[in-house]
């Protein structure tokens, strides 16, 4: 090996094998610098990454417990009075701002709302409080006519369409094979030969939304039917607590529906306050109405089959929905199903 000849750098002299080795030490060191610097970079970025799911874990956990004691404060109001033999929309559970609009818990604040529509105004408004399940209809006890009445109502459907949705509804859960009408409706050859193909259920609905997998129900047609309907509750719906539609689909005339809904309003003719008259037992409904109300006979008649078949005055399923908000504008929605004693039996997070 021939022996590199000495170089003179500031006024000394150096071998070229000393330089050429500094420079790839100098090479070396800014590589690892540069390696470094961007392992630097990265590390920052997920770093902050993890610190801002942190944070949104740490707001999502402080929604859910403003929710939570929302929920809680339902539910003191719903066991409130247990030796009560009537459940109205005067109760402390239905319209209660005091307790359920924008009760501030910690950094954050809970409503517990719900849309009513006021029949003195003609204009639907916001009221807090949880919602009764035996003011609905329940698809897993009702019979095709009340269905096909309650659409007709809600739907722009005539009376076929109306009974045929009506019928692909009981087919789904009954557990028979039958079409319960000849044309229209849908048992197992329907959804089964559909481009994703699915199994009948042929058993109760679980949770509402199954709703959207029956023949005929699509996102617009679930909105407009939701509210009116449920799975909770043994089947009889509450006069204290219907809306002038629903107690239309049980079979009843809107003069009737009507003249319930007026009776119950009171003097102010507003729900949900003081003056509101109730039936404390079911045996009530017929006579009550007839002293405050002039009817036709075939009208009694039909008040009082109504009131035999589907009419309670008890409610024990609680629709509570909360709404959680931290001062930040994160926001969360539960929603959740409450028995009469407290049991907490149906929960979603939105
Ligand atoms: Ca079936
Ligand atoms: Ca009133």
């Amino acid at each position: 090996m021939i022996p590199l000849k000495p170089i003179k750098l500031y006024g000394q002299l150096i071998s070229l094998s000393v330089v050429k080795r500094s420079g790839s030490i100098l090479i070396v060191a800014l590589w690892s610098l540069c390696l470094l610097s961007a392992f630097a970079v990265i590390l920052n970025y997920q770093v902050r990454q993890a610190l801002t799911l942190a944070k949104r874990l740490d707001q999502r956990e402080s929604l859910r417990l403003i929710a939570e004691a929302g929920i809680a404060r339902a539910i003191i109001e719903i066991k409130n009075n247990p030796e009560k033999t009537y459940d109205s929309l005067g109760d402390s559970w239905s319209n209660n701002p005091g307790a359920f609009q924008g009760v501030s818990v910690g950094e954050g604040e809970f409503s517990l709302a719900y849309r009513y529509f006021n029949k003195k105004t003609g204009i639907p408004e916001t009221r807090y409080g949880c919602v009764d399940e035996e003011s609905k209809i329940n698809i897993n006890k009702t019979e095709l006519k009340v269905l096909e009445r309650l659409f007709r109502i809600v739907l722009p459907y005539n009376e076929s369409q109306a009974r045929e949705l009506a019928a692909c509804i009981l087919d789904w859960k009954d557990a028979d094979s039958d079409l319960s009408i000849p044309d229209g409706s849908a048992e197992h050859f329907y959804y089964s030969n559909l481009v994703f193909p699915y199994t009948v259920k042929n058993a109760d609905f679980e949770i509402i939304d199954e709703l959207l997998l029956v023949k005929g129900i699509d996102d617009n047609v679930f909105e407009k039917i939701k509210d009116y309907v449920t799975i909770y509750g043994e089947g009889r719906v509450n006069v204290n607590t219907a809306s002038e539609v629903v107690l239309c689909a049980l079979g009843l005339d809107e003069d009737i529906a009507n003249k319930i809904i007026l009776y119950r309003a009171g003097e102010d003719e507003i729900e949900g306050t003081s003056d509101d008259n109730v039936f404390v037992a079911s045996s009530e409904i017929v006579p009550r109405l007839s002293q405050a109300y002039t009817f036709s006979p075939s009208q009694i008649e039909q008040l009082s089959g109504v009131a035999v078949l589907f009419l309670s005055v008890n409610s024990n399923n609680f629709l509570v929905k909360a709404a959680a908000r931290l001062k930040g504008n994160d926001s969360l929605v539960v929603c959740s199903i409450i028995k009469r004693n407290g049991k907490i039996i149906y929960w979603r997070e939105n």
